[in-house]
């Protein structure tokens, strides 16, 4: 039959896969020898750590160029649908670790370097961290492409090849300092430079009409033009032969630049404007949920999205098509609405290069695109001034009027006899009639995208609800929900080894990497007295290993036997970092109220927060300060000793979240209700067996739906609860007070600095600090309560770590495949020849 037909060819590529993956040890020691000598030019008496890991990742990346190429034929031989995953930030990681879990050689190449005399893990650690994302938004666009991969979807991502990544962050007397991050001093050796695949990106001048058998076309004459080069990078999928492509996009002046100084004899000129176009993809912008609103940024955002796109029409227009094919062929799906003039620009090459009419290309357009929302939050919506975007784009400026207006046409014949009319116009509009006049790229996204998604239940809720309710009603099918995930292989195998080794066990095989679900399976051991014990284990030596990183970083020394309670992310006064502050002080002064025997008593804790500010924004900046001033007493308090530390974790990265995840107890997760849109890091923590104190919010709420709440620690307002609070005028909460004043007398860090947290919390408490404190503290009560008991904790967070299967990213990809991109995967035969 053809099941049994299936199976046996199942088999073989299983044995041949084994086969792959015990490649002989000595072939991976010439491939790495080969390097040392010719791609680095060294010979063995100057073989460093740092010579040996990128020896080492380069024979890594010749086997990825192979598959690489493999996958790239076999889908276009195959023709089918392609996915484009278009964002303005990948928060990578480091590559070298993810790429042989993936091509299943970490073992053979962990022998073949021990025999030449390093360790394996120590190479792992000679790799940069590439940062070319600021947060969550950035990292869920890396574990997406794992997972298209993993899954075989002929899937392509596209983004910036920035020179500076996010600034590294030093902490200096208390203060985040920045410091550049040039990532690519050391050889970067995973990417391949593509000089072949260039393209010329134009910016302002004018545009010009005529008619053309009665109608109208447009040309327009840009001032600038500068060239885009393609920098691709291999993305290993787990247990597959396939490797997809991640290309990003380096600026580079053209020869035009030359010449116009050429002609005015300026030779200093014309270096200086080379400068100038090479400096568009210099930097990466340190926001995270909040727009800088500078034009840099929008000749980034154009300077990519041109790029992007022109690559993908050239590659459709390969083969003889008719342009119905291509909503067929092609879905891109926008992250955020940075790459949102990708629409305009779709539409400009349809309409000026191609001669398409308005309404066969809008049809065509509008099935391509998808747009994820990922914030309700205003300061984070899209805008850019008119004016500006004239300036630079003049004929995309024209797109969106002209699209704008034929939508604007539709609305109102629609509600014509309604009152709801001009609210709908009003609101709806791609323009804000504000002064300065405005393009809102939401709007754009929503009215040029077939399906608009949120990324959690509750945050989808508010954007058909509240946000985007009019779209909602005019468009009633086109929003969705698209509840994010992580992969597993970065997120528990690479980082959380011997939890990963467990599973392994226990389940009798690794198939659990790619179907989360199965964890489940492992339910009936969790009374198991030898299972839980291998947890409980796994997680203090994690423990052990974030103690002696500490050690390293920061100079103090924790107590592993100290519940370990940890806020990692950005700082935002959403996230309400300064909550766990005020927690904090107040902790301390009851504890300095206590008897020393009282005290002896307490449950230990150390307090681990960790998260950049961006550059600008004072308030995160304070907290900051805030914390490392706590930081500061408590720590040289001897009445105090073990019993609570706080410690600042510098410069947050991915790299430091793979060590500091796994070793967590307690995770916070405490945004107001209704302002994280969904969290990622959420999901981490508890597939590594922390467990969540947090809010009803974002994607907690369905953590908890699928962990159960008793497996969590939830406390404070709920959504429907909080816009009557937000105009409530809460009166002073006495424990509050304590902590306020304690700010006010000076005895964390300066007041004339410090004291303005907590005066913004009491007068204008938008976040709801006052409101969640007093449960705030009832809930760490009962977490303290809960730890003393350890067997109780135990199983908390075993019961939560093995029913994450929703929140693998595998999940989340196959529900966009299904449901918004239509695409299938496609399966790579074994090659044929391999790397020796
Ligand atoms: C998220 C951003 C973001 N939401 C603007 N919005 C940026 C907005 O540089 N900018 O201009 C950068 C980032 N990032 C995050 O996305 C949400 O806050 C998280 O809740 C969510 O988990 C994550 C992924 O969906
Ligand atoms: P692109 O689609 O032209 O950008 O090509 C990307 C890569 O896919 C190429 O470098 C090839 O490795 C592969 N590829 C694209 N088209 C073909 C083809 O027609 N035959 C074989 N390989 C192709």
């Amino acid at each position: 039959t053809t099941n049994q037909r299936g199976e046996e060819a199942n088999e073989k590529i299983w044995e041949l896969m084994a086969e792959y993956k015990n490649t002989e040890k000595d072939t991976i020691q010439k491939s790495i020898v080969n390097h040392v000598e010719y791609t680095l030019a060294r010979t063995r008496f100057n073989f460093d750590k740092n010579t040996c890991f990128r020896a080492v990742a380069l024979s890594v990346k010749d086997r990825l160029i192979e598959s690489w190429n493999d996958t790239q034929q076999s889908f276009t031989a195959e023709d089918s649908k392609r996915v484009y995953y278009m964002s303005i930030e990948y928060l990578i990681g480091r590559s070298l670790q993810n790429a042989l879990v993936n091509l299943s050689l970490e073992h053979g190449y962990r022998e073949a370097v021990q025999e030449m005399g390093f360790k394996l893990e120590e190479l792992y650690e000679e790799e940069v961290d590439p940062g070319l994302g600021n947060g969550g938004l950035g990292r869920l666009a890396a574990c997406f492409l794992d997972s298209m991969a993993t899954l075989d979807y002929p899937a392509w991502g596209y983004g910036i090849r920035y020179d500076y990544g996010i600034f590294r962050q030093m902490i200096l007397k208390g203060y985040q300092v920045e410091m550049p991050d040039y990532w690519l001093s050391q050889m970067n050796p995973w990417e391949i430079e593509r000089s072949d695949v260039t393209y010329d990106i134009h910016f302002g001048g004018r545009v010009e009409k005529r008619l053309e058998n009665g109608i109208e076309k447009a040309t327009w004459y840009p001032v600038e033009t500068i060239k885009a080069v393609a920098y691709d990078n291999p993305i290993p999928g787990y247990d597959t032969f396939n490797t997809i492509n991640l290309r990003l996009w380096k600026s580079f002046p053209t020869n035009e630049f030359d010449f116009q100084s050429f002609n005015q004899g300026d030779y200093f000129r014309a270096i200086e404007s080379r400068q100038k176009a090479e400096y568009i993809t210099s930097v990466l912008y340190p926001n995270d949920s909040t727009i800088a609103g500078k034009e840099l940024r929008l000749r980034q955002q154009y300077f990519f999205c041109s790029a992007s796109i022109q690559d993908i029409m050239r590659r459709f227009l390969k083969r003889k098509r008719s342009w119905d094919e291509l909503p067929e062929k092609i879905a891109i799906q926008l992250n955020d609405t940075h790459p949102a003039i990708s629409i305009p620009e779709l539409l400009m090459i349809l309409v000026d290069k191609h001669g398409l009419d308005w309404p066969t290309a809008w049809n065509i357009s509008y099935k391509i695109f998808g747009y994820t929302n990922h914030t309700v939050m205003s300061e984070a919506l899209e805008k850019w001034s008119v004016d500006l975007f004239g300036k630079l784009l003049p004929r995309h400026l024209e797109i969106i009027y002209t699209i704008n207006h034929i939508f604007m046409n539709q609305i109102t014949a629609r509600y014509l006899n309604s009152p709801k009319l001009h609210d709908m116009m009003v609101d709806m509009s791609m323009i804000e009639e504000s002064k300065p006049k405005m393009v809102r790229m939401a709007n754009l996204s929503i009215i040029g995208s077939h399906a608009v998604n949120g990324v959690a239940k509750l945050h989808t809720m508010l954007l058909t609800d509240k946000l985007f309710e009019k779209f909602n009603e005019y468009f009633p099918n086109k929003f969705q929900n698209k509840t994010n995930g992580v992969t597993p292989r970065r997120w528990i195998h690479c980082s959380n080894p011997e939890l990963s080794n467990l599973y392994t066990r226990y389940l009798g095989s690794s198939s659990w990497l790619t179907n989360l679900h199965e964890t489940r399976n492992l339910l009936t051991h969790h009374e198991d007295p030898e299972f839980r014990n291998s947890f409980k284990e796994i997680k203090m030596k994690n423990k052990e290993r974030l103690a002696k990183w500490i050690e390293k970083e920061c100079g103090v020394i924790v107590p592993v036997d100290a519940m370990f309670d940890v806020m990692v992310k950005r700082f935002h006064e959403y996230k309400r970092q300064h909550l766990l502050a005020f927690y904090m002080i107040y902790r301390y002064l009851k504890l300095k109220e206590m008897t020393v025997d009282d005290r002896q008593r307490q449950v230990k804790r150390v307090f681990m927060i960790g998260g950049k500010a961006a550059p600008g924004y004072i308030t995160a900046k304070r907290i900051i300060k805030l914390i490392t001033s706590i930081s500061e007493v408590v720590n040289n308090d001897e009445d105090i000793g073990d019993i609570m530390k706080v410690i600042f974790l510098p410069n947050y990265n991915v790299s430091n979240a793979q060590v500091i995840i796994p070793a967590a107890d307690l995770t916070q997760q405490i945004s107001t209700a209704g302002t994280e849109a969904s969290g990622t890091s959420n999901m981490k923590f508890v597939m590594n067996g922390a467990i969540i104190v947090g809010t009803m919010d974002g994607a907690n709420i369905e953590i908890v739906q699928e962990i159960g709440e008793e497996n969590a620690f939830i406390f404070g307002a709920r959504i429907h609860e909080v816009e009557a609070l937000k105009t409530a005028h809460e009166t002073a909460i006495p424990e509050l007070q304590k902590v306020f004043d304690a700010i006010r007398r000076g005895n964390f860090g300066n007041p004339k600095e410090l004291s303005v947290i907590a005066d913004n919390v009491e007068n204008n408490d938008y976040y709801l600090l006052k409101h969640d404190f007093i449960s705030y503290i009832e809930i760490q009560d009962k977490i303290d309560e809960v730890y003393r008991n350890y067997d109780q904790w135990l199983t908390m967070t075993i019961l939560g770590a093995l029913q994450m299967g929703k929140f693998s990213s595998d999940r989340t990809i196959t529900d966009y495949a299904e449901e918004i991109w239509d695409i299938e995967a496609v399966h790579l035969p074994r090659p044929e020849t391999q790397i020796p």
